[in-house]
Order: structure tokens, then sequence, then C-alpha cells
């Protein structure tokens, strides 16, 4: 049987896509590559850019462990959006810390950056540790003002383990910041396979996600985890072909 409908209402709803960024680990005087990346915002791992020029990109500080507090009116200084905090916290390699210790120190960045600046959650590893440390962060600090869930994915380079790895922290209704992934430990093949798996789909896959940065700009050739990630060429500082790719997504 036809079934004539007089009118068919189409509900298109657009999802903002959430804004490219990159995580530099350029030296100060090749700052330039962000901008060749065509990113809109970048950050360094540290409270302040020491770019020797002016990326159009936005720079986001961050305080990277406790020992950067001291730092706080560095970043807040910047003048950016957001501050991002403890990196890899569940690591030991990396800032090393405790819940209870990040809880504790919640107040003193709390009170070192304006008001009008949002704060973002530690960063953990995607491990099921640092999946548990978050998890437990954002459980004890109740009373704590965190504005965005930061996150780290280097778990397995497929699409519906990506989507569900971002739908398991978006029932916390924050944005969600995907500040480093690639697919580590593979080659540039797969990197560029990945991102342009991805990052078409984020929009629509992800909605809580408002911004997201590769892990990086450069990579140390020797080191055996990230050689296949880089965005540009250490040796000739021109884009990779992965970096193209980013480039254009
Ligand atoms: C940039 O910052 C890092 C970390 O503080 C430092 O090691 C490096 O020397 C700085 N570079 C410049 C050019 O200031
Ligand atoms: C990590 O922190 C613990 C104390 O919480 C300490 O015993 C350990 O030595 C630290 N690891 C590294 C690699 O610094
Ligand atoms: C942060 O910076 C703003 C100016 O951008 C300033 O008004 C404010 O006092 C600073 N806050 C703190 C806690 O230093
Ligand atoms: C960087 O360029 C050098 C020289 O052309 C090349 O041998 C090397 O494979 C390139 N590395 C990457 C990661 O593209
Ligand atoms: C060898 C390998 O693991 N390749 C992966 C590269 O990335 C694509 C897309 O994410 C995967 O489908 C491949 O399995």
């Amino acid at each position: 049987m036809l079934l004539f409908l007089p009118f068919t209402v189409f509900f298109i709803y657009t999802q903002a896509k959430p804004l490219k960024g990159v995580g530099s680990t350029s030296p100060s005087n090749h700052c330039d590559e962000i901008d060749r990346l065509n990113v809109v915002w970048y950050y360094n791992w540290l409270p302040k850019s020491n770019c020797t020029s002016s990326p159009t990109a936005q720079f986001i500080p961050m305080i990277w462990s406790d020992a950067f507090l001291d730092q706080l009116p560095l970043a807040n200084s910047s003048g950016a959006p957001v501050l991002l905090t403890f990196n890899e916290p569940d690591f030991d390699q990396q800032s090393n810390m405790t819940v209870e210790l990040a809880v504790s120190l919640w107040p003193q960045i709390e009170r070192g950056i304006s008001f009008q600046m949002k704060i973002s959650s530690p960063a953990p590893t995607s491990s099921p540790a640092g999946q548990r440390w978050l998890l437990q962060f954002l459980t004890l600090c109740i009373h704590c003002r965190i504005d965005i869930i930061a996150l780290h994915y280097y778990n397995a380079c497929d699409v519906d383990t990506f989507f569900a790895f971002l739908d398991s922290w978006a029932i916390f209704g924050l944005p969600l910041w995907l500040t480093e992934f690639d697919c580590m430990k593979r080659s540039e093949e797969d990197n560029i396979t990945f991102a342009q798996s991805v990052i078409p789909l984020m929009a629509k896959r992800a909605p809580s996600l408002q911004r997201f940065a590769w892990f990086a700009t450069r990579t140390d050739i020797k080191d055996k985890y990230y050689y296949g990630c880089a965005l540009m060429n250490a040796t000739t500082s021109e884009l990779t072909e992965l970096g193209s790719v980013y480039r254009a997504l």
C-alpha cells in the first residue's frame, strides 16, 4: 500500500564540531608549526606558551602537577578561557599524584585563577587504573569547581571502542576535552587511518566532546611508542603525511 504523507518534517540539527587543537612538542622557535596544522588551539603542558612567535591558535595553560601550583598566576595571566590541570596523575612516570593529594590542592587552584577561567579535571591515562583514578577524584571532589572533564585516549585504534570510551565519561554531563590521543605504537599508516576514521564522526557520535588535541606536533624518532604519531617531521620541519591529513580534517 502506498502511504502519502502530506508533508514531511525533517529534524535537522547540526551538532557543533569539536575544536581541533594540538599538543605542541615543537621547540619554542618552531611554533609556526602550530598554525601550519590549521588548529584553533594548542597547549604545551606548561602554564605559559614559550613560543618566540605568537601563533594565531589560542594557547591553553596547564598546571602539570603539584610542583607547578606556584605558577598559577602565570596561567591566570594568560587570559585563556580554560585551565588544564594535573597530567596523568595515575602514572608514576607522569605527575604521579594520589587522588587525595589532588583533591586537597583543588581549593588552591580555584583561588589562584579568575572566576571566568574554567577548570578542567586532571587528565588520567586511559588505562583501567587511570579511569578508576578519575572516577574516584570526581566522587571525592564533590564540592570542587570542575567545569570540563579532560581525557587521554591510547586504547584500541578502533572507532567503536573510541566512542564507547567517550560515551562512558559523558554521563557526568560536563563537556569533554580529549587532550591527548593517537595510535601509539603503530605505524604512520595506522595513525592516518585512525585519524580519518574518528575525527569526522566526532560531532555526531560524541556530542559532549568540545575540543580535541592530537599527540603531538613532533615525536622523537627513537621513541618506539610515538614515532608513527608525529604531525611534523623533526628533521625537515615539514608536515608529515599524517600532519597533512590532520591539517585537512
Ligand atoms: C620553554 O619552556 C621549557 C620548560 O619550562 C624550557 O625548558 C625551555 O627552555 C623554554 N624555552 C625557551 C626558549 O624559553
Ligand atoms: C610516585 O609517588 C610515590 C608516592 O606517592 C613514590 O613512592 C614513588 O617513588 C613515585 N614514583 C616516581 C617514579 O617518582
Ligand atoms: C587573574 O587575572 C585577572 C586578570 O586577567 C585578575 O583580574 C585577577 O585578579 C587574577 N586572579 C588571581 C587570583 O590572581
Ligand atoms: C623525516 O624526513 C627525513 C628526511 O627526508 C626522513 O628520512 C624521515 O623518514 C622523515 N620522518 C618522518 C617521521 O616523516
Ligand atoms: C595494525 C593495526 O592495528 N591497524 C589499525 C589501524 O587503524 C585502523 C582504524 O582505526 C584499524 O582498523 C586497524 O586495525
